[in-house]
């Protein structure tokens, strides 16, 4: 299954159209792909050919579902992944020439600098666990609704209608992306019932392949195992689709590096208890076995 991601890449490196993108780096990109994981026997799409730091991914995932937008939380927890964001944003907005190590000091010891400078905006926590409604009044004004629970709503579908098609998870909430850090990579999910297997869909529109797409992998399927548990079901297939899949030239040392790599093993996860529900995971809960992957690869992000 590993080697689908690797002849994407080789695909992409050797193939893709060079293009400018928003960040100024350069990418060799192709429009649209698709890679097929199944998840039976606690298979997992994380990859061997180097390290994938999947506590973080997972983290990551947990603090998505707790509706938390700030990086605060994942700062106290060692996780970097989402720093260079706010980083860019308080440097531009401050004129303050602040480092990266420094900003992010800042966030964790002081909680009111971390609720100024350390918010990403309505992003994927927000959209998930509270989308912002919208009622009308009689005088044509409208006040604020009630926030919509998708992750909720999809775990009471998914048991009391499973046939359906609507089984959705939509982080594109098109009226507030001028106020997200980053609009939603991976944008929407959707879910799909067979016997007792339960399959997932993502629709991710902008993918990172080197960097981006192995954590992005590893949360969709753990997003998918956590809810086949909630609603007893197994993990079936899960099938993701990229619209603008890319690779940043300055990964070129991680490209050639890892294509040159045998995929090695096949690791799977446990999730060791049942929690009372979607929100309750923790981090102990989750054990990989077998999983002796190579050496990492550093590679900067792309902000
Ligand atoms: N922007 C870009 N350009 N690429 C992305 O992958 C990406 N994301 C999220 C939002 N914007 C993005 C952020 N996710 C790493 C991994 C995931 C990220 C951001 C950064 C990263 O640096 N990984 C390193 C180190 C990991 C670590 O130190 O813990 C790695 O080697 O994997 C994709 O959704």
């Amino acid at each position: 299954p590993e080697q689908q991601y690797l002849d994407l890449m080789r695909q992409i490196w050797e193939s893709g159209s060079q293009r400018q993108d928003r960040t100024g780096i350069g990418t060799r990109s192709i429009a649209g792909a698709m890679l097929r994981y199944d998840l039976a026997g606690g298979a997992m799409p994380l990859l061997t050919t180097k390290r994938v730091y999947w506590k973080t991914a997972t983290r990551e995932m947990l603090w998505f579902l707790t509706g938390e937008t700030n990086i605060r939380p994942l700062v106290l927890q060692g996780v970097k992944i989402w720093n260079e964001w706010p980083h860019a944003q308080y440097v531009k907005e401050s004129g303050e020439d602040v480092s990266l190590e420094e900003f992010v000091q800042r966030i964790a010891d002081d909680e009111d600098f971390a609720s100024r400078w350390g918010d990403l905006g309505p992003v994927y926590g927000k959209q998930w666990v509270d989308w912002p409604t919208y009622r009308y009044r009689k005088d044509g004004l409208y006040e604020r609704g009630k926030g919509i629970n998708q992750v909720a709503d999809l775990i009471d579908s998914l048991t009391n209608n499973p046939g359906s098609r609507r089984h959705i998870l939509e982080g594109w909430n098109v009226a507030e992306l001028d106020r997200m850090a980053l609009p939603p990579c991976h944008k929407t999910y959707q879910f799909h019932v067979a016997g007792d297997q339960l399959n997932c869909m993502l629709y991710q529109r902008s993918c990172d392949v080197a960097l981006g797409l192995p954590f992005n992998l590893w949360s969709a399927a753990l997003l998918q195992r956590m809810i086949a548990q909630q609603v007893g079901l197994e993990p079936g297939e899960l099938v993701w689709m990229g619209g603008d899949v890319h690779l940043y030239l300055n990964h070129e040392h991680l490209i050639t590096e890892q294509l040159t790599r045998k995929p090695s093993g096949a690791p799977t996860l446990e999730i060791t208890r049942k929690p009372e529900t979607i929100f309750d995971y923790k981090i102990e809960d989750f054990v990989v076995h077998d999983y002796a992957p190579q050496a990492p690869i550093k590679a900067p992000v792309a902000v």
